[in-house]
């Protein structure tokens, strides 16, 4: 080969995976004094580099078979562990952390997906920074919060920003609490950004409660042939009888706390006698705490049955999250008449009453006050009528939405855990000290009595500050089934202060 010895660069200009297209990481040059050709360059995912290609001279001290040989080249990755000479390091800094939640509370609660993003920020006129990773680290376990793992954010030129987003999930076991994190976003060589401490608020579900409202059952036994859809074919006594079929149509109410969520209810007989022949299952999605939906279906009775007990059925309630959900049995009564008292309460007409008279939409005003209620003592009336008050006053503020109300379930756990006896209390006294353990801001007491008909309902608001009554209020109702309006009353007038 007497061609004059020509050295054919090959300069590789080597593009990471993190890296933006225009970084040069290193150089490096070979050759030899014959001709030297580079064909084909391949770079493996830890950053190895192979180049192929033919050269006339012995590269690397590799003798030549003479003419043109073939090599193949293999470098490794540079050691980016270090600095290089002449190099100055980076200057990394946390810019800014944000929370976007689903609900926009700002706080992570049970079966909700947050967004954590993390700024990372390269000062500029510092050195590019390498490897650079962030990761979330909990500095003390959350129950039911779980996040997704460290973020590769790579190559930071100098004046470079990344970003960094993890997810916070809300587990359906998760605990009014605070849990707070470490973000730590480091550098492959050590020039760490200073860490942060990022705290949220956590809480726990609220929890529902369907319940069949058993005692607002209705029913029709009227044989109508011309309504070819109605299943019923009896005798229109108002009374189920063997022999006949009924339409039932049956209340269920949310008396929990929380919102339902995808809520399936489904209705098995339990007797032989008796067979459902209507659809027995129902969608009815979600109701929110306090809200009312109806189920209706239609039963016929064998007229073989002689029993005096009823009918039994199960009633269950499926949530989608599935320890809310439940079952219940409800009892048809057979030859006896349904009572008339309950009968008028079956058209809803003093309830729907009371209710069409309370606005509809929730006052856009929340106040900061958390309040809970206790269970009211009676006089002249049962504990049972009294503590049913107490929890109709409750479900009111808590559709009202005013306040933060502690419900029933909540305020048993913690009182049962502290071991306070929730009955009987009705002065500040006590109040104070149960408000406390239910860390409110303010206790509802009252006492329920009896004058002949009428009911009268008195209240006292005791404040937590002030350890003192800051309102106190007194509603009657005319007679019984005036107390769920009287209640309605009385927790409007609550609200509104
Ligand atoms: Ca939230
Ligand atoms: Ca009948």
């Amino acid at each position: 080969m007497m061609r004059a010895a020509v050295g054919v660069m090959v300069v590789l200009s080597v593009v990471g995976v993190q890296i933006s297209a225009q970084a040069t990481r290193w150089t490096r040059q070979l050759g030899t004094s014959g001709r030297d050709e580079g064909r084909g360059i391949a770079v493996d995912g830890s950053g190895n580099v192979y180049v192929t290609g033919e050269t006339a001279g012995g590269l690397d001290g590799n003798p030549s078979a003479g003419g043109k040989d073939a090599f193949i080249w293999a470098l490794a990755d540079e050691d980016d562990t270090v600095l290089a000479k002449g190099e100055k390091p980076p200057l990394l800094r946390i810019g800014g952390v944000t929370f976007a939640d689903q609900d926009n509370d700002n706080i992570l609660s049970g079966d909700e997906t947050a967004a954590l993003k993390v700024a990372v920020v390269n000062a500029s006129g510092a050195g590019r920074a390498r490897k650079v990773v962030c990761m979330l680290i909990p500095e003390q376990r959350v129950r039911g919060v779980t996040h997704s793992g460290e973020v590769k954010i790579g190559t930071l030129e100098p004046g470079g920003r990344g970003e960094a987003t993890f997810t916070l999930t809300g587990g359906e076991d998760i605990v009014t609490a605070t849990a707070s994190f470490i973000v730590r976003c480091t550098e492959g060589r050590g020039f760490d950004a200073e860490e942060q401490r990022v705290v949220l608020r956590t809480r726990a579900v609220a929890p529902p409660e369907v319940r069949v409202v058993a005692g607002e059952m209705a029913l029709d036994d009227r044989f109508e042939p011309q309504q070819r859809d109605k299943l019923a074919v009896g005798t229109g006594n108002n009374v189920v009888e063997p022999g006949e079929s009924v339409e039932v149509r049956l209340p269920l109410e949310n008396r929990g706390a929380g919102a339902t969520r995808g809520t399936r209810v489904r209705i098995r007989s339990s007797s032989p006698d008796a067979q459902i022949i209507s659809t027995d299952t129902f969608v009815l999605g979600t109701l929110n705490p306090g809200e009312r939906r109806h189920i209706q279906f239609a039963v016929a009775v064998s007229r073989k049955y002689t029993g005096t007990q009823g009918l039994g059925f199960t009633v269950s309630v499926s949530d989608e999250r599935r320890r809310f959900s439940r079952e219940e049995t409800l009892t048809l009564p057979v030859n006896r008449p349904m009572r008339s008292v309950q009968t008028v309460e079956i058209q809803g007409k003093p309830v729907e009453v009371a209710r069409s008279a309370v606005p509809e939409s929730r006052p856009a005003r929340r106040s900061t006050m958390t309040v809970a209620v206790a269970d009211f003592s009676g006089q002249d009336v049962s504990a049972a009528e009294a503590a049913t008050v107490a929890g109709l006053i409750r479900t009111e503020l808590v559709n009202m939405g005013v306040y933060r109300v502690v419900d029933r379930g909540n305020m048993d756990k913690i009182l049962a855990e502290v071991g306070y006896q929730m009955s009987g209390c009705t002065e500040t006294g006590c109040a104070v000290e149960m408000g406390k353990h239910l860390n409110v801001t303010h206790m509802i007491v009252g006492t329920v009595s009896r004058l002949g008909e009428t009911y009268i309902i008195m209240v006292n608001v005791v404040g937590m500050e002030t350890a003192q009554i800051v309102r106190s209020y007194r509603q009657t109702a005319e007679n019984k089934r005036d107390l769920i309006n009287a209640c309605s009353v009385l927790a409007q007038t609550l609200a509104a202060e």
